[in-house]
This record gives structure tokens, C-alpha cells and sequence, in this order.
């Protein structure tokens, strides 16, 4: 993308809708991303920072008269400046607190869409970080009514549960003009957000208006650093900035700007799901749609649902993903077809295995194995459709080779050579030659004892005409070359039977390993989700603690004794949402199995039924020996 493109808008209704546009370039992002977004009070810089991120002058649209600029959210996707293989998404927010604006509820559902779909969320203010800036931050009151994690327990306050998916949070301070100095000494810029985030002791009013958003910040955003950027230039030349040659600003000015940008591109994550499961291009997509739609409806966006909704629409498209990496190789497979079985399966088992492996990176939460289950059976179908059409290959070639190995016999019935005293001998003789070069041409051939058993069967009619026309033979004579043919043709029954069998055990083999690879990938997949779930709950226990630490030291035993509370209660649920998991797992592994037994006593059965059919037809033969 050479330049932004407005994302989310208002409509003409006023209600907030994604842009078409916007998600066709997410939709083409197969690559996972960090999704940087700037929010803040309009005319404070934020596009012209954006811009830096995206490493150009210019891009996102600055204001330079009093009116706010930006409108909805714009976004740009840029390759990521030091992340290979991810790319870089840029959210520019419009700025909030214009109170021409009609709609007071607008920037609060700005700000939450900002906090729900960035990675690293940069909070832009100017001047100081005093209580007004603070105040000015008063959505992030707000979030806990703005967003769900949980779509049950609809009353139920979850924002304890907010730190495992939130953004990291970057104060950037413009224009500052003061000295980072607390009490005489120096400090960090860090260190001067978290003075400037203390809460006071006390319970009176004021006191508890002063201390909420900053126990908000606290709580929602544990991950949290602060950027001060002095003035950049003159006044006057303000509003030219956008267009200015960067020897014109301030050196220092470019330097923290540079050092911002750096730090932004190294520290900041790829956007993940509740879950864990890693944010692509076109996965944002998807998740702002939904975001949108459920704010434009009236209700309150919901991280659970959201995975449940991103989790349906990858998981589809990860069935198809998966069958469209093994029909493809199977197709080109095909085009060699007549081939023998076991390179056909061999291929199957290798290319299943590879679609069973797209399917894995792109899908997640298959909570009941129901898309893996689905793209197994799309693949066996496919499987048993390519091994139809090897067969016919393999049947018409075999017919062929038949065809003109027999020619030479045709030529000589139809010319009447058969019809004379010990032909019956020479046609038999000719078509034991034919057996055998056939034998030999055609002993790869899936189908090859089962059209010589039919090109035999038909032959016989030949042969038994001829036989009885021979006027060498005695009636005797007769009567045991005829049993002796039946015979010949039953053994060829038997050995078309046999191969058949052969098949079907080699296909059972097949799937025997197959299953035991889809088994393995299954279990490596659950196995990196269970370990991303374990990492996002030590996570969140960690900055609980570390909070309740500080609030500790700080002597607020009562919050620090709460947040122990929550603590307890966030430990509580991580247990129980492991053990859920991994009882989900076996159950998922348990059906996997069972349907696979199934399936190999179905194959079993038609084994039995092949063998006992055999068995016949082997009894049948012996017992036309006897009476011979
Ligand atoms: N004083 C000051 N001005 C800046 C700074 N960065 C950019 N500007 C200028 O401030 C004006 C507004 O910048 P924008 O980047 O459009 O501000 P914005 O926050 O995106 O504005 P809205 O989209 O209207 O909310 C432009 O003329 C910029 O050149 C800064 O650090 N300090
Ligand atoms: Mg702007």
C-alpha cells in the first residue's frame, strides 16, 4: 500500500461501518500482524506520528487548521521495518473530545475499537501528563462497559480478565517542555508516568474521580511506557511540518521521534486472538467487521464471541485451504495415471498429510475436531475418486495391451485357422503365449488380473467351440480339456480375487498411517494451544501480581487485598479453563479414534466378505478338480 485508506466510517445513518476496500487489501494478507493504533484528543499530532511509524513524511492526512482531520479510523499496511514475514498495520484514530461532533458515544466506541483490534495502543496527548490529560483518558472508564470477554454472565464485570488481551500501552507526550525531574532527581519518562498515574489515599469524592482512571490504566494496561517528545519547531512553521525538509525540525525533535519509531517496531507483538491464536491481515479484517457490526448494532463487542466468529471463518477456509494442497498435488498426480497402488497411496498419504498441515497453521479452536473431521472426509472422497479413476486407467491400458497381444489370434479365427483337427491345442497354446506376455506387460497394473480374467472368460467361448470341432480329440478327451479350461479360468478368478484383497489390505494400511499422523498433528496442534493458554494466564497472573505488589508498597492494603482477591479468582479460572481444554482434547482425540476404528472394521468387514467369497469360489475349484 503506497498511501492509507480510510477503514472504518460512518455511515449515513451515522452508525460506524467497515470499508470494503480497506478489508479486500486485509483480505490479501496471509501474513501475521502488529497492529500499532494512535488515539487521543484531535489536533495533537497523531496522523503526523503515524506517518513516522510508516517511515514517510506524509501519508495519513494532517490538519492544519483548527478542525479536527482525521475521521473514523484509516489504516496502512506497510512491511514491517524489522519483523520479517509480518506486516506492519497502522491504525490512525480520529481525535477524540471535538465536541462539535454529535454523537457523545462516538469516540467512546473509536477508543474501544482502537483498544480491541491494535497490538500496541499509543495514546497521544500535549503538554504535561496532568490530571487533565488523565481526565481526558476517562474512556478507558469506560471499557469495562464497552467490552465483553465472556458472552455469558451478561452483568458480569470480566474486566479482570482485559490484561491477557489488551494492547501494550505507549504514553506519547508532544510538546513537552518540562524537566523530568521528581522531587530534585532525575527520572525516566517511565518513571514519570507512573508518578504521574499514583493514585491518592482517601475516599472522598474528588479523590475517588482522580484515582478511577488511573486505576483503570493501571489495571487494564499493566504493559505500559511513556515517550516524551519536545517541541518541534517553531510555531509558525507548524502547520507547514507535514511538508518540511526534516533539516528544518529540530534535530532533537527527529531523534526521539526515531528512537519512538524504533522502539514501536521492535517491542511491539503481533496482534493474537483471546486464545492466543495469532492475528493475519485478513483475520483483522474479519475481526473489525465483527467488531463493527456488533457496535453498530447496539451491543457490546465480545472477545469470546469474536473468536468463535474468526474461529468459524478460518476454520472453513482452512478445509478448503487443506483440500485445495491435496487435490492440487493429487490432479498433478493424475496426469500419469495408470500407476500402481502403492505410489497412488503413498501420494495420498503424503499429501494428506500436507493438508492436514495447512489446515492445522490456519485453523484454531476446532473445538470439536467437527473441520478437521470434515476436511478428512472431503480427502477420502477425493482419495477414493482418484483411485476410480487410476483403476479405469489402468483398466482401459491393460484392455490395450490385451487388445494387441490378441490380435494376431483375432485375425486367425476370423480367417477360420482354428477350424481344423488339433486347433484346440494350438489355441490354447496361442492364448497361454498371450497370458504371458500380457503377465509380463501388464503385472503393474492395478487391474490386470481382473481383465484377464474377463478377456479369458470371453475367450472361452472361443475355445469351447473350437474344442468341440476338433476332430483329433475323443469325446474323453474332450471332456477333460473342458474341465482342465474351467479350471484355468477359476484360478484366474481366484488370483483377480486375491489382488483385490492384496488392495484392499495395502489401502487399510494407508489409513492406518494416515490416522496415526493426523493423530500426531492433532496432538502437536492442542498441544501449542494448551501452552499459548498456560503463557496468556501466567501473563495475566504476573501483572496482577506485580500490581498488587506496588499497591502494597504504597500502603493501599484494602485495593492490594481486592486485587489478591481477583487474583485468586483469575488463578481459579485459568485451572478450570486448562482442565475444560485439555478434557476437550481427549474428547476430541477419543472421537477421532472411534471414528477411525469404525472405519477399519468397515474395511475389515469387506475384508471378511473377500475372503469368505474366496473361500467359495476356492472350494468351488477344488471341487471341479475332484471330478476330474
Ligand atoms: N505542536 C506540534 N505540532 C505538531 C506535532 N506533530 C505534528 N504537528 C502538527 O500539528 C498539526 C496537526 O497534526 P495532525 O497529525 O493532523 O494531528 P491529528 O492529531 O492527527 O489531528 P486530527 O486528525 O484532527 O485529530 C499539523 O499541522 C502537524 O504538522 C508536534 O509534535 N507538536
Ligand atoms: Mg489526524
Amino acid at each position: 500500500m503506497d498511501k492509507p485508506v480510510c477503514f472504518i466510517d460512518t455511515d449515513s445513518a451515522g452508525k460506524l461501518c467497515v470499508q470494503q476496500s480497506a478489508l479486500q487489501i486485509l483480505e490479501q494478507i496471509q501474513q501475521p500482524v502488529v497492529v500499532v493504533a494512535v488515539v487521543g484528543l484531535y489536533r495533537t499530532g497523531k496522523s503526523y506520528l503515524m506517518n513516522r511509524l510508516a517511515g514517510k513524511q506524509t501519508g495519513f492526512a494532517l490538519g492544519s487548521t483548527i478542525e479536527s482531520k482525521t475521521k473514523g479510523i484509516w489504516m496502512w499496511c506497510v512491511s514491517h521495518p524489522t519483523k520479517a514475514g509480518t506486516t506492519l498495520v497502522l491504525l490512525d484514530t480520529e481525535g477524540l473530545g471535538d465536541v462539535d461532533k454529535g454523537d457523545p458515544k462516538h469516540d467512546t466506541n473509536i477508543f474501544s475499537l482502537a483498544v480491541l483490534l491494535s497490538s500496541t495502543l499509543v495514546y497521544n496527548s500535549r503538554g504535561t501528563i496532568d490530571n487533565k490529560a488523565v481526565m481526558d483518558l476517562q474512556y478507558v472508564t469506560e471499557l469495562s462497559e464497552c467490552i465483553k470477554v465472556k458472552s455469558s454472565d451478561e452483568d458480569a464485570d470480566d474486566s479482570s480478565e482485559f490484561v491477557k488481551f489488551f494492547p501494550s500501552f505507549i504514553w506519547a507526550v508532544r510538546d513537552f517542555t518540562l524537566e523530568l525531574k521528581i522531587d530534585g532527581k532525575d527520572v525516566t519518562e517511565d518513571e514519570y508516568l507512573e508518578f504521574a498515574l499514583k493514585l491518592k489515599p482517601g475516599t472522598s469524592r474528588s479523590v475517588m474521580e482522580y484515582n478511577f482512571p488511573r486505576e483503570c490504566i493501571q489495571k487494564f494496561f499493566p504493559s505500559r511506557k511513556c515517550f516524551t517528545f519536545p517541541f518541534p519547531t517553531t510555531p509558525e512553521n507548524m502547520s507547514r511540518l507535514g511538508s518540511l525538509d526534516s533539516a528544518d525540525i529540530s534535530s532533537e525533535f527527529l531523534k526521539v521521534t526515531d528512537h519512538f519509531c524504533q522502539f514501536v517496531s521492535h517491542d511491539s507483538c503481533v496482534k493474537r486472538l483471546k486464545d492466543g491464536h495469532t492475528v493475519t491481515g485478513r483475520v483483522l479484517g474479519h475481526l473489525a467487521k465483527t467488531y463493527v457490526d456488533t457496535i453498530s448494532s447496539g451491543a457490546v463487542p465480545c472477545l469470546e464471541n469474536a473468536v468463535i466468529a474468526m474461529a468459524m471463518i478460518e476454520n472453513e477456509a482452512a478445509v478448503k485451504e487443506g483440500l485445495q494442497v491435496y487435490q492440487s498435488g493429487m490432479e498433478k498426480l493424475k496426469g500419469s495415471f495408470p500407476l500402481e497402488l502403492k505410489d497412488v497411496s503413498s501420494k495420498h498419504q503424503h499429501l494428506s498429510s500436507m493438508a492436514t498441515q495447512a489446515f492445522m497453521k490456519r485453523s484454531f479452536r476446532d473445538t470439536d475436531g467437527k473441520y478437521l473431521k470434515s476436511l478428512e472426509e472431503k480427502i477420502n472422497k477425493l482419495f477414493d475418486e482418484y483411485l476410480c479413476q487410476n483403476k479405469q486407467a489402468s483398466k482401459k491400458r491393460c484392455e490395450e495391451i490385451l487388445s494387441s497381444l490378441s490380435a494376431p489370434m483375432m485375425e486367425k479365427l476370423k480367417k477360420g485357422f482354428y477350424a481344423k483337427p488339433g486347433a484346440y491345442d494350438l489355441f490354447c497354446k496361442d492364448l497361454e503365449d498371450i497370458g504371458k506376455k500380457y503377465n509380463s506387460q501388464a503385472k503393474k497394473e492395478v487391474k490386470a488380473e481382473e481383465v484377464l480374467e474377463e478377456f479369458l472368460k470371453q475367450k472361452s467361448v472361443d475355445s469351447k467351440a473350437i474344442l468341440q470341432a476338433d476332430k483329433k480329440l475323443t469325446e474323453k478327451e474332450k471332456k477333460i480339456k473342458e474341465e482342465k479350461e474351467k479350471a484355468a479360468l477359476l484360478e484366474q478368478e481366484i488370483r483377480a480375487k486375491e489382488e483385490k484383497q492384496r488392495q484392499l489390505e495395502q489401502k487399510m494400511e494407508a489409513e492406518r498411517q494416515s490416522n496415526e499422523e493426523r493423530m500426531r498433528q492433532m496432538k502437536d496442534k492442542m498441544d501449542e494451544e494448551m501452552k499459548l493458554q498456560r503463557e496468556e494466564a501466567e501473563r495475566a497472573m504476573d501483572s496482577k501480581l506485580r500490581e498488587q505488589a506496588v499497591l502494597l508498597q504504597k500502603g493501599f492494603k484494602e485495593k492490594a487485598d481486592v486485587m489478591r482477591q481477583e487474583t485468586e479468582e483469575l488463578k481459579r479460572r485459568s485451572a478450570e479453563a486448562e482442565t475444560n481444554r485439555a478434557r476437550e482434547f481427549g474428547a476430541i482425540l477419543e472421537n477421532f479414534n472411534q471414528r477411525h476404528e469404525k472405519f477399519m472394521a468397515m474395511m475389515m468387514q469387506q475384508h471378511r466378505e473377500h475372503m469368505m467369497a474366496m473361500q467359495q469360489t476356492n472350494a468351488h475349484s477344488s471341487d471341479s478338480c475332484c471330478t476330474m
